[in-house]
């Protein structure tokens, strides 16, 4: 190992190393992200805060490896090496880990999947687990007293009402599409196969406005505009509190001349409570996306998602379009209740609903949920080399593969019915909603229902990422054949609905470009699935 000095408390050189996605994921926005000229979807909110939460007397650089490349400079000069994330990151973590043991340095790790799966990150000097604010002091303080080294964990989750700012002075703007903020964590709920609430409970906890103005100050002052994500894990999940935080959002706002539009997470009950989106419509909220599932009462009250089932879920969707707020969707094929030919009433549901950016993938067990112990316990886990874990006192683990899409990767236990027929199912439904056709026609249902008042108007650096976005996406779509015609007409009809609703309508479009290149992949791994659960039934 390098020399670590013997105590945090000096001026040390830390550098974060934000790990690569793969590239293959619905989730990643690459294509959308160049066309406006940057390079990934979201800057590491992780690790600003880690930045944050760290003594201040050190140094820190950031290093975004889906923005560039490892800078060496950086990595020998380092005094220690900060990194870590979720699971489509775990390669990418382990390959930091194996380098910096060859090159003798510090290296610590935490986030998602090492507080998930700590014991896939023993080679790592320090694995901090859970939640920073908790576990850091934990780390620095074991250090100063002679062991920097191990795994540190809280008892408690830690009081959010103290998180610093993240340290956004620490990432170059131009890099990505957007930048999140957070301003809660935990979710009440008890959905059977999340593990949001495992990692940060279900005792929802806020910031307080004050806190969160700061924040925002802080990306004015670094002279940030345009989309910020809340990055919350159910951003409704205490609607007592996220109310005043709300309104806090709203004046400082107005007061600034609306520099902001704001997307994020929430259930779907957010539709129910009109006062909550008038408030988020007037505070700029543009984009939410919410855990649907699945269109089928029975399996959403198999997954104990039963807040899904109080309203007809088209109805409420369209709730959120009057208020000027688009929606996205996960929604997860592979249930034990899912009924045969779950692809009709899947691909009816997308194209009634008018949800543009469906998310459909595959069931996944994740570590340390309620659906991976009750899968355990009835002896159904199949770990990641396909080995069917019949002795439930298996140590279950999650290995990432980097070739496979997360959506694509679930499935990972015996399931009820027919794999095979399981798998057709999502290829048809992929297939089926991804057609431009499809797509587009969602497009324009969508555009027309939407209330927006708009309120923001985009700054000198924002309208050339605009601009630039709206030449590149024309360019692809009208030298398509298969998207010209459809292109050309969503535009006009946009067009004569507003300047509002054409730029929302050409956003949309513009994400087309990243569907299409997802679908293909998703497709060819699809198929690979289906012949290899067809030649290797048990
Ligand atoms: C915003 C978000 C995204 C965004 C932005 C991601 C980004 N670039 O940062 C987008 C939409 C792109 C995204 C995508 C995906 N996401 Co996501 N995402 C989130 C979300 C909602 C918030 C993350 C966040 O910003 N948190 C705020 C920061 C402050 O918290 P944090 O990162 O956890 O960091 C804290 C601690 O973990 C710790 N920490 C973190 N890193 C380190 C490092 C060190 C050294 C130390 C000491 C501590 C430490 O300290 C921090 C302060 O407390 C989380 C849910 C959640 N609450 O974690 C899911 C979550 C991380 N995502 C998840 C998943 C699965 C995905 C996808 C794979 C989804 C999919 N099905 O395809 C994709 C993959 C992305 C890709 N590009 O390939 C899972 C991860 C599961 C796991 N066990 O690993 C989560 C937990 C949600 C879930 N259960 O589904 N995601
Ligand atoms: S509503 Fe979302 S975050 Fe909350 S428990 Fe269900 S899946 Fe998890």
């Amino acid at each position: 190992m390098n020399h670590l000095p013997l105590s945090p408390d000096g001026t040390l050189r830390c550098l974060l190393i934000q790990p690569r996605f793969e590239s293959t994921n619905f989730w990643n926005f690459v294509e959308s992200a160049h066309a406006i000229g940057a390079k990934a979807t979201a800057p590491p909110l992780g690790l600003m805060t880690v930045a944050a939460l760290l003594p201040q007397e050190w140094t820190f650089e950031i290093v975004d490896l889906n923005v560039g490349p490892l800078d060496e400079r950086a990595w020998e000069q380092a005094d220690l090496i900060c990194t870590g994330g979720m699971l489509p990151q775990q390669p990418g973590i382990l390959d930091l880990i194996a380098r910096a043991r060859v090159d003798g340095k510090f290296i610590a790790v935490g986030g998602p999947d090492p507080t998930s799966q700590p014991q896939i990150y023993t080679e790592a000097n320090a694995v901090i687990v859970g939640e920073g604010e908790g576990s850091i002091p934990l780390w620095l303080d074991s250090w100063r007293f002679g062991a920097p080294e191990g795994r540190f964990e809280a008892a408690e989750k830690p009081d959010v009402t103290q998180t610093p700012i993240p340290r956004f002075d620490l990432i170059s703007f131009d890099n990505y599409l957007h930048v999140g903020v957070q301003s809660s964590r935990g979710c009440p709920y008890n959905c059977e196969f999340c593990d949001i609430i495992e990692l940060f409970g279900r005792r929802p906890r806020v910031k307080t406005p004050d806190q969160f103005v700061a924040e925002l100050n802080r990306l004015y002052e670094l002279g940030y505009r345009g989309w910020v994500d809340f990055t919350d894990d159910n951003f409704i999940g205490n609607r007592k509190l996220i109310k005043p935080l709300l309104q806090a959002l709203c004046d400082w706002n107005r007061e600034h001349n609306y520099p902001f539009i704001f997307s994020t997470e929430a259930s779907l009950n957010l539709a129910d409570d009109t006062e909550l989106l008038e408030l988020m419509r007037e505070a700029q909220f543009r984009y939410v996306f919410l855990g649907i599932e699945s269109p089928d009462e029975e399996t959403l009250i198999h997954t104990q998602k039963r807040i899904n089932t109080v309203h007809p879920i088209i109805d409420r969707v369209r709730t959120i379009y009057d208020h000027g707020i688009s929606v996205a969707a996960g929604l997860i094929i592979g249930f034990d209740s899912d009924k045969p030919n779950t692809d009709v009433p899947m691909i009816r549901f997308i194209q009634e609903s008018g949800i543009t950016l469906s998310m459909v993938g595959l069931l996944s067990a994740l570590p340390n949920t309620q659906l991976t112990r009750r899968l355990s316990k009835e002896r159904r886990l199949i770990d990641s080399n396909h080995r069917w874990l019949k002795d439930g006192a298996a140590v279950y683990e999650l290995r990432s593969n980097e070739s496979k899409d997360q959506t694509l990767s679930g499935l990972n236990f015996v399931t009820v019915r027919d794999r095979v027929e399981i798998y057709r199912e999502l290829r048809n439904t992929i297939a089926a909603v991804y057609t431009p056709k499809a797509f587009m026609d969602r497009i324009i249902d969508t555009t027309r229902r939407l209330k927006i008042r708009n309120k923001h108007v985009p700054n000198g650096w924002e309208l050339r990422r605009m601009i630039r976005g709206f030449f590149n996406v024309s360019r692809r779509m009208l030298s398509d054949r298969r998207t010209r015609w459809l292109y050309l007409k969503n535009s006009f009809k946009a067009a004569m609905m507003g300047p509002t609703k054409f730029e929302y309508a050409h956003t949309m479009m513009g994400a087309f470009l990243h569907f299409d290149a997802q679908t293909g992949k998703m497709l060819v791994a699809l198929d690979e699935s289906i012949n290899f659960a067809e030649n290797h039934a048990e």
